[in-house]
Order: C-alpha cells, then sequence, then structure tokens
C-alpha cells in the first residue's frame, strides 16, 4: 500500500499545493513564503521521516495567519487520506525533544476524534518573520484535519527558537512512531474495530 497524498487547495487567501508521503525518508522541498517555517517544516519531516513537497502562495501582505493555518488544513487532509484504513498501524506516538536548553513533550494518537491541547508556555511574539501564535493554530488546523488527538507541551526553555523548533521535531517523531507498522497488529488497533 503506497500511504501518499497529493492536495491542491485554493482560497481567496491561499493556494497550497503539496504531496505528502508517509513512509518517506525526510526528504523536502517546501515553500511557504515564511522562511522560519519552511525551517520547521523541513525538520518535522526530516525527524519523521516523511516526504514533504509543499507550496503556499498566501496572502503574506496582511500577515502569515492565513498561509500557516491553511498549510495546517492542507496537510492534515493529506495525512488523513495517507494513512487510509489505518490497519497494522501503532496508532500512539510519544516523544519527548531536548534542544539545548528547551524540552518539549509531544503525544498523540491516530483516533479519528480530533483535539489539540497546546501548553506552548511564554514566547516571544516573533521569530524571524514568523508570529509564535502561528504555532498553535497550525498545529490546530493540522489536528482537526488529520483526525488525531495531538498534545503538545513546552516542559521549560528560555529561546523561543529552541522550543519551536523542539516541538516541530517532536512532532514529526511521535508521527514516525504512530504511522508505523506493528507487526503484532493485524487489523485496525481498536477494540471498536474502526478508527
Ligand atoms: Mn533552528
Amino acid at each position: 500500500m503506497n500511504r501518499e497524498a497529493s492536495i491542491k487547495r485554493e482560497t481567496a487567501e491561499t493556494k497550497i499545493a503539496l504531496t505528502l508521503h508517509l513512509d518517506g525518508t525526510g526528504k523536502s522541498m517546501i515553500d511557504s513564503g515564511i522562511g522560519f517555517f519552511d525551517h520547521m517544516l523541513n525538520l518535522m519531516t526530516a525527524h519523521g521521516l516523511l516526504d514533504l513537497e509543499l507550496r503556499c502562495d498566501g496572502d503574506l501582505e496582511v500577515d502569515g495567519h492565513h498561509s500557516v493555518e491553511d498549510i495546517g488544513i492542507a496537510l492534515g487532509d493529506a495525512f488523513k487520506e495517507a494513512i487510509g484504513d489505518k490497519k497494522g498501524i501503532c496508532r500512539y506516538g510519544t516523544f519527548y525533544l531536548p534542544m539545548d536548553e528547551a524540552l518539549a513533550f509531544v503525544t498523540l494518537d491516530i483516533s479519528g476524534r480530533p483535539f489539540l491541547v497546546y501548553d506552548g508556555g511564554e514566547m516571544a511574539p516573533m521569530v524571524g518573520g514568523f508570529d509564535t501564535e502561528l504555532v498553535e493554530e497550525f498545529l490546530r488546523a493540522f489536528a482537526v484535519h488529520a483526525g488525531i488527538t495531538l498534545h503538545v507541551k513546552i516542559l521549560y526553555g528560555t529561546n523561543t527558537h529552541h522550543k519551536i523548533e523542539a516541538i516541530f521535531k517532536a512532532l514529526g517523531h511521535a508521527l514516525r512512531i504512530a504511522v508505523s507498522n506493528d507487526p503484532k497488529v493485524t487489523g485496525v488497533p481498536s477494540t471498536k474495530g474502526m478508527l
């Protein structure tokens, strides 16, 4: 089974085209229009061993909000399509990731029940041209559209670049674990028989 999906999404605010492979090697070609966000998506795909091609032409003359949120939506839609019937997957993924002085915790469930719990703590308002409030907007859009339960917490740290980087790397690792195949799981990993 080829676990991949391509999404084209166009609104008055953003035009997005992306292709996601869940069983990749961590290759990416990403142009979101926001340098710091490209850096974060690159890290997520590299650490998640996903392959991601993504281009977004968004209304950055307004700010980065529409682009970041809509990329979350499109990436979530692609994930949901690519994961398919969820047979044989580990389903849960949990990871602690240190980045120098910062520590991020991410745990997720490919549950079909979209939910985000986010506690990023205090952050500087901007990193480069990226508004740090958009971390939560991206994660919520991704979790809702992917159909996953996602909990993200920064336990401690001081540098905002490090904190956000730790979140995206941890998310990559948690996804990598959750989507991987467990040879002992033959069907859908739920007592209900579906996710
Ligand atoms: Mn960095």
